[in-house]
């Protein structure tokens, strides 16, 4: 019997990078998706194109604001691994939604737990918490630096975190955060900065935009490459033991040296495109995030490969070749 994961936020860039990982792996992977008036399943279609690993896969309409989908579907697949992905993951729009970021984040976790809990199902459960829980706390920030959540999203993510550290304690369940720094690919979503960059560089040199906007250019991120990071997640859930783990490079870069590097990249001078707008600052920001990888190194054998001038390129490279090819948007 091949294992079985259940995969909430299958959809998005980690969601469909972890199906990759796992159906390699000879898992049966089952998927939440929700239902959307247009196409959102351009980063798991492909899977579809080899037969071998498509028959494995399995995709199931539901939502995070949806107790009772998710206890039917936790009682109808009874994964032996959960990965909850699904977030409303913008920390910007955060600001604009933050009850519906508090309901699919904070009280989505635990209507999973929940539903895991209820159905005696003996399964293991990785939770998606992120760096920014450590907010305001200066870097470098590892598994016991102290939290200082900074919007409603990371408000809502430190409650998901503290309660599946809560349902690891209360009810001995196989429970583990991953606290990942930022991390990017060619099928990040286009509003968050380095796409939004590495897009706009495809598209300027294309000779089909003229400018950039941006906001606080300051802030310092530690940027790694998605593709690695799902690994760092199965790894987390193959311990003997429960434990939270940090995944990051330990390498912080501006948001300013990213568009220098991937302006770099495609021979233009950022200085000729970059303007700054208001509107894409946030009202409370969170300045630096650096992360100390050393405890999954050291336990799990994890190591990000992929430097973020390295990152930067392949991400241009891809946003010019999807540009090219006439996918525009579409993430690869
Ligand atoms: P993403 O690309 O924004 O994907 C989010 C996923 O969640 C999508 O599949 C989305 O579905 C789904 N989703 C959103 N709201 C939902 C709801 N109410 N019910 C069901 N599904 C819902 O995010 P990502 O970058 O892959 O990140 C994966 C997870 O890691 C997120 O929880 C994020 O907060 C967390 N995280 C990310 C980073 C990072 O740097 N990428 C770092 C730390 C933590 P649709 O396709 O339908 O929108
Ligand atoms: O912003 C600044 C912005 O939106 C990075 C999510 O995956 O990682 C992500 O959150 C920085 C911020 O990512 C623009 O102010 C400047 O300082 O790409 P971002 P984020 O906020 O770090 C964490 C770990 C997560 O968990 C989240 O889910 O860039 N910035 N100008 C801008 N940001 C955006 N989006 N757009 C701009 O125009």
């Amino acid at each position: 019997m091949p294992k079985r994961a259940f995969i909430t936020g299958i959809t998005g860039q980690d969601g469909s990078y972890l199906a990759e990982l796992l159906l390699a792996k000879g898992y049966e992977v089952h998927g939440l998706v929700r239902r959307s008036s247009s196409f959102n399943r351009g980063r798991i279609d492909p899977i579809y194109l080899n037969a071998e690993a498509g028959e494995r896969l399995f995709l199931h309409y539901g939502d995070m604001t949806d107790g009772v989908s998710l206890v039917n579907l936790i009682l109808e697949i009874r994964p032996d691994e959960v990965y909850n992905l699904a977030a409303q993951s913008h920390v910007r729009v955060s600001f604009e939604m933050p009850e519906y970021t508090a309901s699919a984040d904070g009280i989505g976790t635990i209507r999973l737990l929940e539903a895991i809990r209820a159905a005696k199902l003996d399964c293991r459960f990785y939770q998606a918490s992120t760096s920014e829980m450590f907010g305001a706390t200066p870097p470098p920030q590892a598994e016991d630096t102290i939290f200082y959540p900074r919007s409603p999203y990371a408000a809502a993510k430190l409650y998901a975190h503290w309660m599946t550290v809560n349902y690891r304690e209360a009810y001995d369940m196989y429970a583990v955060s991953g606290i990942l720094f930022n991390h990017e690919s060619p099928r990040r979503g286009e509003t968050f900065v380095t796409r939004k960059i590495t897009k706009a560089v495809a598209a300027i040199k294309a000779g089909v935009q003229d400018v950039l906007m941006l906001g606080n250019i300051d802030a310092v991120r530690d940027w790694g490459y998605a593709k690695e990071y799902v690994e760092g997640m199965w790894r987390m859930l193959q311990a003997d033991e429960p434990s939270d783990y940090v995944l990051a490079t330990g390498v912080g870069t501006t948001v300013r040296e990213f568009v220098e590097m991937s302006f770099e990249h495609a021979d233009l001078d950022w200085h000729d495109y970059v303007m700054f707008d208001q509107r894409y600052e946030r009202p409370t920001e969170v300045d630096a995030l650096i992360g100390d990888p050393s405890k999954a190194r050291d336990q799990l054998g994890w190591k990000a490969e992929t430097g973020v001038r390295e990152l930067a390129r392949l991400m241009v490279d891809a946003d010019v070749a999807a540009l090219a090819e006439g996918f525009g948007t579409q993430p690869r």
